[in-house]
């Protein structure tokens, strides 16, 4: 029987963020980059932020010691040997590969990195997994286009696109080509919107970027004709309650409005983000908010039900996870 208060799901995963301190310096020892710290402990002290930039500094800094296809995958089995011990049974993971290219790092070796790894996961860590590229926004989006022209051109092993960095001040309308083409190959679209952004910038997510799934989007709630929309049309929410608190959006896990949320009857699925930086994984958030929030087992079924929902998976992957 399927035990279905497990958290079986993972759909908003960024792999660059399930980069941990001790891989960090052996990547770098491996690479021979100089970090800009005396050690792990030295690093950890620097593992608290203001708001999303402060975050999103520390993350792409770190980034480079990735360099190598070989760097992704071992990044990438790291997480999903994690996830397996987490009971994630399916995850769909980004990639950011502006981050790399703009290091010189080609594009073929961070994909291939990390997608050869996914190729293997049911068979060595037990989970189903994907690759959703996700574009930088604070970046021009001529850049983005490029990039998915180059993954097009690859015959690149990806099931969607999605929209991350620091949002305010980069709305999804910049980013209306970029989705078109992605459609119009079949990808699956995504968006970041509403984690610190305007709820105006989930209604042009939804309605330019024709999104099927909102990262985020916790902001909604300041727009009740925007959850109106987000309830009657079924749209998954991936939210990130351990990411919220880290970043600031809001002040503590007691304050974050996720059973609102689930009370408005949105569907709200549980995620992550960036474990390696936000205090915990996938099993480590279900405890956090089964704990801050008394969430019955009927309330942690449903959860977990809308992680399956939600997932860009088939018919049959998804009854199996059910
Ligand atoms: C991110 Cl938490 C978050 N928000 C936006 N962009 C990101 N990239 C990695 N983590
Ligand atoms: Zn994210």
């Amino acid at each position: 029987m399927p035990s279905t208060h497990l958290p079986s799901v993972e759909l908003h995963l960024h792999i660059e963020g399930t980069l941990e301190p001790e891989l960090i310096f052996e990547l770098a020892a491996r690479n021979k980059v100089t970090l800009p710290y005396r050690d792990i402990a030295d690093l950890k002290s620097r593992y608290e932020f203001t708001d999303l930039q402060s975050f999103l500094t520390l993350y792409y800094a770190n980034m480079a010691v990735l360099q190598t296809a070989q760097d992704f995958a071992d990044l990438t089995r790291a997480y999903l040997r994690r996830a397996s011990a987490a009971g994630v049974r399916h995850a769909e993971i980004f990639l950011d590969p502006q981050a790399h290219t703009v290091r010189g790092v080609s594009l073929a070796a961070c994909v291939n990195g990390v997608a050869g790894a996914l190729r293997d996961s049911q068979a060595q860590f037990g989970l189903s997994s994907a690759l959703i590229i996700t574009f930088l926004r604070d970046q021009p989006a001529a850049e983005a286009l490029d990039t998915l022209t180059q993954l097009i051109a690859m015959n690149a092993p990806i099931i969607g696109i999605g929209l991350d960095s620091a949002e305010v001040g980069h709305p999804p309308i910049d980013f209306v080509e970029v989705f078109d083409l992605a459609r119009a190959h079949g990808l699956k679209c995504v968006a970041h919107a509403g984690e610190e952004g305007p709820p105006e910038y989930v209604w042009q997510a939804l309605q330019l970027l024709q999104v099927s799934r909102v990262d985020h989007g916790i902001r909604s709630l300041e727009d009740p004709l925007l959850v109106d929309y987000l309830v009657q049309n079924a749209i998954p929410l991936t939210v990130c309650p351990l990411s919220n608190v880290r970043l600031r959006v809001v002040d503590t896990l007691a304050d974050h409005p996720l059973q609102a949320m689930l009370e408005r009857g949105l569907l709200v699925t549980i995620n992550s983000d960036d474990p390696a930086y936000f205090g915990g994984y996938l099993d480590d958030t279900f405890a956090a908010i089964t704990r801050t929030f008394n969430l019955t087992v009927d309330q942690l079924a449903v959860l977990a039900r809308n992680g399956v929902r939600a997932a860009f998976i088939d018919d049959d992957r998804r009854a199996e996870l059910l």
